[in-house]
C-alpha cells in the first residue's frame, strides 16, 4: 500500500507544477508547518508545562493574553522572519507590524497571522487554531516595506490556512487551487495528505452564532437564526465551540455557516478582516462556500487599518444565500419603517 503525501512532499509537488513560482513560497509554508509543529507540542502539554493562564498582559485588541498566546506568537514571528522568504508580518497580538531583516527589503511576502486563535478556550481543553495569509509584496523587492504591503484585500492572498488544535492536529490551506487538509501524525512527527480537495457538502443543516449576542445583533442575523428555529423539517442544527477554527472546520465537513454579526455597541463585530475572515474567506471560495460582510463580498473588502474588524458570515452556498434575502428582507423592512416622504 502507498503511503500518504507529506505536507512538504505536496508543496514541492505543487511547486514542480508551477515552475515560475519561486521555491520562497514552498520554503514558507514548509516554516509554518514546522513552527505549527512546534506551537502544537506545548498546546498538547500546556497542562503539564504550567503555561496555561493568563500572561499578566493585555494585547492591542484589549484583551488578556493567554500565555500560550504569547508562546505561539513569539514561536511563529521567530521561525517566519529567519525563514529569509518574509519581509513582514501582522500579528494579532502585536500592536505594529514586524519587519523583518533591512527594512524588509529582502523578503518576497507579507504574513498577516492569528497564532493562537480561540485562546480563551486553553484552559479547558477545547480546540484552538491558527490562522495564516501570505500576500505577495507591493514594494518593489530591495525598498522597505510600507502599509500598502499590510493593508492588501483578500483576494490577493497567495495562500492562507489555518491549523487546528484539536482532537487530532490538523493543517489545512489554499494557494488558490482547491483546498487540502493534513494530519500531523504524531509518532512520527509529520502532517500527511488525510482529506484531499476539501469542500463544503451540497447543502449545508448547522448554523454557528454565539446565541447570547442574538438581543444586540443586527436584523438579519436575527430573522436568520429566527428562520432556521422556524424551518420544519429541515433539521437545522446549532453548534458553536466559540472557537473560530474549529467552528469553521466543522462546518466546512459537515456543512453550515459561522456568523459573527455587527452588534448595537460594536457595529464591526469582533472578529479582524486580516488575520481571521480573509484568510478563512479565501479557503470558504476555494472549497465551493462564500463568505460576506454586511456590505457584500469578504475578499474585496479593502483594509484602512491592520487590526480593522468585520462582520462575518461563511460557509455554505446555500445559507450564504439564505442569510443574503436576510440582508434584503431587514433592508426592506427598515425602508418601510421610515417616514413616507424619506424612502
Ligand atoms: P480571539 O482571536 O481573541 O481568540 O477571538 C476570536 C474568537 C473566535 O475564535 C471565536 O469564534 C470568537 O472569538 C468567540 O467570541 P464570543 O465569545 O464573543 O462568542
Ligand atoms: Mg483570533
Amino acid at each position: 500500500m502507498s503511503k500518504a503525501k507529506t505536507f512538504g512532499e505536496f508543496i514541492m509537488d505543487g511547486q514542480a507544477a508551477f515552475p515560475f513560482v519561486s521555491g520562497q513560497l514552498t520554503r514558507l509554508l514548509t516554516d509554518i508547518g514546522v513552527a505549527s509543529k512546534i506551537v502544537n507540542h506545548q498546546v498538547n502539554r500546556a497542562g503539564l508545562a504550567g503555561i496555561l493562564g493568563e500572561a499578566g498582559s493585555i494585547n492591542i485588541q484589549d484583551e488578556a493574553q493567554q500565555k500560550l498566546d504569547v508562546y505561539a506568537d513569539s514561536t511563529f514571528n521567530r521561525i517566519l522572519a529567519s525563514g529569509g522568504s518574509v519581509a513582514g508580518i501582522g500579528s494579532e497580538e502585536q500592536e505594529s507590524p514586524i519587519i523583518c531583516g533591512d527594512e524588509g527589503r529582502k523578503g518576497k511576502y507579507i504574513v498577516l497571522i492569528d497564532p493562537l486563535d480561540g485562546s480563551s478556550n486553553v484552559d479547558v481543553n477545547v480546540s484552538i487554531g491558527t490562522i495564516f495569509s501570505i500576500h505577495r509584496r507591493v514594494t518593489p523587492m530591495g525598498e522597505p516595506i510600507s502599509d500598502v504591503d499590510f493593508l492588501q484585500p483578500g483576494v490577493n492572498q497567495i495562500a492562507s490556512g489555518y491549523i487546528l488544535y484539536g482532537s487530532s492536529t490538523m493543517l489545512v490551506y489554499t494557494t488558490g487551487s482547491g483546498v487540502n487538509g493534513f494530519t500531523l501524525d504524531p509518532a512520527v512527527g509529520e502532517f500527511f495528505l488525510s482529506h484531499p480537495a476539501m469542500e463544503f457538502p451540497e447543502r449545508g443543516r448547522i448554523y454557528s452564532i454565539n446565541d447570547a449576542l442574538l438581543g444586540k445583533c443586527s436584523l438579519p442575523s436575527r430573522l436568520f437564526v429566527d428562520g432556521c428555529r422556524q424551518t420544519r423539517g429541515a433539521r437545522f442544527r446549532a453548534r458553536y465551540i466559540g472557537s473560530l477554527v474549529a467552528d469553521f472546520h466543522r462546518n466546512l465537513i459537515q456543512g453550515g455557516i459561522y456568523l459573527y454579526p455587527s452588534l448595537a455597541k460594536k457595529p464591526l463585530g469582533k472578529l479582524r478582516l486580516l488575520y481571521e475572515c480573509a484568510p478563512l474567506a479565501f479557503i470558504a471560495e476555494q472549497a465551493g462556500g462564500m463568505a460576506i460582510d454586511d456590505e457584500g463580498r469578504v475578499m474585496d473588502r479593502i483594509p484602512t487599518e491592520l487590526h480593522e474588524r468585520s462582520p462575518y458570515y461563511v460557509g455554505n452556498r446555500n445559507l450564504i444565500h439564505a442569510f443574503l434575502a436576510c440582508q434584503l428582507a431587514a433592508k426592506n423592512r427598515s425602508m418601510d419603517t421610515l417616514p413616507k416622504r424619506e424612502k
